[in-house]
């Protein structure tokens, strides 16, 4: 979105590129420009299914997260921070192309073998900082896609990521309980052995490869709900892989792999801005801490991976210190969906909860469209830049295509990403006036205080994973400000915000329920 604010960096190169235009060689001082105006690094750090309540600086007493906190402290912490979707492909769609992911219809949870959801002609986040002179790369997770339909994993994997603004990838493909379970650098699978070539088929077994049923024997962790095809590592996956043995991760080092992974890129790109997107896997299923956190929590693995990831990130962080880049790169640190305790394994995730609340008070969790799907840690530190303080202002993972382009000296007037960049810096408190939110197709819209959702059919409760989703046949209103439990509706009482309410989801949607529309979804 358009900014109305002249950019200080322009004008700084306005200045500057007038002053040296007046002298003798002008393509040399070109670059000595670029130097003086130099633009910050940016680092998105995104953990999966991290909550609002799993950090001790939104609120958790049973687990200690120094280093989070310590950006928390250090920088802005966000209390009504928002993942654009209660799942991750969505989310992270959003937060890559700033469009809502309702707009696409395959914005929805991926297996491992679903072709690119990112159009390659698409406005991305890394193309537009590509063009304001940034190295950029990702780290981690990527869960968007890969290739135009069948994957040859044996060959060069594409398009993906290279494709579509980074100049660096090392991901993962999907998820760390989806195959293929092995890395990816650049589209090539780390470490594979031609000789031992990958399959990797959704829906059936290749013949005489174990499963979780067939050799339930194998298994160290065991499924509670679907991940029962092929094991690695001893951990039931979703979906079946052959071959590729010498490439397959070892999933208790892989957080200790991708902290390397992200070290490595800062120390060898510090010459020119670079934007790194380390997309983290914790505490996503399969739970596997490295054997130095496991146990440590006290929690069982789900509170081990996150007192490994905070260790991470503490490590990480140290990096750009040591590398005197800390004072010159915005961090934005936050989680793709809200959290969810069983999500398909037994990992003691219930049993040793005790009196942790992941959900920090809120409603629901992962796949709701109450609060706890889509509300989550938003911090932005930027040492000596963003003064500590904590703000309530509404913002968006999707805004940060818009912002940051406004930070680095251009504009995004194409997607749906707002410009907040000065609330992300701490300077207004004026975030989103609306946000649709959005849950397994499902969507909501807040507004000011409120929070609106339609009627939906089907199930209240999610039973597999024990989480309310938010589906009622009649509206739900409530008012956050005085309810973030969402424990009142409002929908009765409060006819003329409900009204009020509908009438901005219905433009900002596309419907009219007063032309009989029942339900509002998109896939
Ligand atoms: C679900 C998986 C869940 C998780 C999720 C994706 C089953 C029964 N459940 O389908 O375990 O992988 O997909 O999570 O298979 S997300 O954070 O990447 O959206
Ligand atoms: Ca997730």
């Amino acid at each position: 979105m358009k900014t109305s604010k002249p950019h200080i960096l322009l004008i700084l190169s306005a200045i500057l590129l007038f002053g040296f235009s007046c002298k003798e060689k002008p393509i040399e001082k070109k670059n000595e420009v670029e130097k003086a105006v130099k633009k910050p690094n940016i680092v998105v750090i995104y953990l999966d299914d991290l909550g609002y309540g799993d950090i001790s600086s939104y609120g958790a007493t049973e687990l200690q997260t120094p280093n989070i906190d310590a950006l928390a402290s250090g920088g802005l912490k966000f209390t009504n921070g928002y993942a654009s979707s209660a799942t991750c492909t969505p989310s992270r769609y959003a937060l890559l192309t700033g469009m809502y992911p309702w707009r696409n219809k395959d914005a929805k949870i991926l297996p491992g073998t679903a072709p690119l959801l990112i159009s390659t002609e698409q406005q991305t986040l890394p193309k537009m900082l590509k063009t304001q002179g940034y190295q950029t790369a990702i780290v981690g997770k990527w869960h968007l896609g890969l290739g135009t339909g069948m994957v040859n994993w044996n060959e060069r994997v594409s398009p993906g990521p290279n494709e579509v603004g980074f100049d660096e990838s090392y991901i993962l493909a999907a998820t760390q309980d989806r195959v293929p379970t092995v890395y990816i650098d650049n589209g090539n699978v780390v470490g594979l052995d031609p000789n031992d070539p990958i399959s990797v088929d959704y829906k059936t077994n290749f013949e005489g490869e174990p499963t979780a049923i067939s050799n339930p024997e194998m298994l160290k962790m065991k499924w509670h709900h679907g991940h029962n095809n092929s094991i690695v590592n001893g951990i039931p996956r979703i979906g079946f892989m052959k071959g590729g043995d010498a490439a397959k991760w070892s999933d208790v080092d892989m957080a200790d792999h991708f902290l390397t992974k992200a070290q490595d890129y800062v120390k060898n790109h510090k010459e020119k801005p670079f934007f790194l997107y380390y997309a983290m896997q914790q505490p996503h299923v399969p739970r596997t801490p490295h054997p130095r956190f496991a146990g440590k929590s006290g929690l069982g693995p789900r509170g081990d991976v996150i007192l490994e990831a905070d260790w991470c990130i503490g490590e990480f962080i140290k990096t750009l210190k040591e590398e005197k880049l800390l004072e010159n790169t915005l961090i934005v640190f936050s989680s793709d969906n809200g959290p969810v305790l069983n999500d398909g394994y037994y990992d003691d995730a219930v049993e040793k909860l005790g009196k942790h609340d992941p959900n920090g008070g809120l409603r629901g969790g992962k796949y709701s469209i109450f609060e706890a799907g889509t509300r989550v840690p938003f911090i932005t530190y930027w040492k000596g830049k963003i003064k500590p303080a904590t703000s309530d202002a509404i913002v968006c993972q999707m805004d940060l295509l818009a912002s940051l382009a406004d930070l680095v000296g251009t504009e995004d007037n194409t997607t749906d990403s707002e410009d907040v960049m000065n609330v992300l810096l701490g300077e207004s408190q004026k975030g989103r006036d609306n946000l649709i939110i959005e849950a397994t197709g499902k969507t909501a819209l807040r507004h000011g205080d409120w929070l609106m959702i339609p009627p939906y059919k089907g199930k209240n409760f999610r039973e597999k994973v024990s989480i309310e989703v938010g589906n009622f046949p009649e509206f739900q209103l409530y008012n956050l400000k005085d309810d973030a439990g969402q424990q009142n509706n409002l929908a009765i009482s409060n006819p003329e915000k409900l009204a009020e309410m509908t009438k901005i989801f219905e433009s900002l949607r596309g419907v009219d329920f007063e032309k009989g529309v029942k339900e509002v979804i998109f896939r």
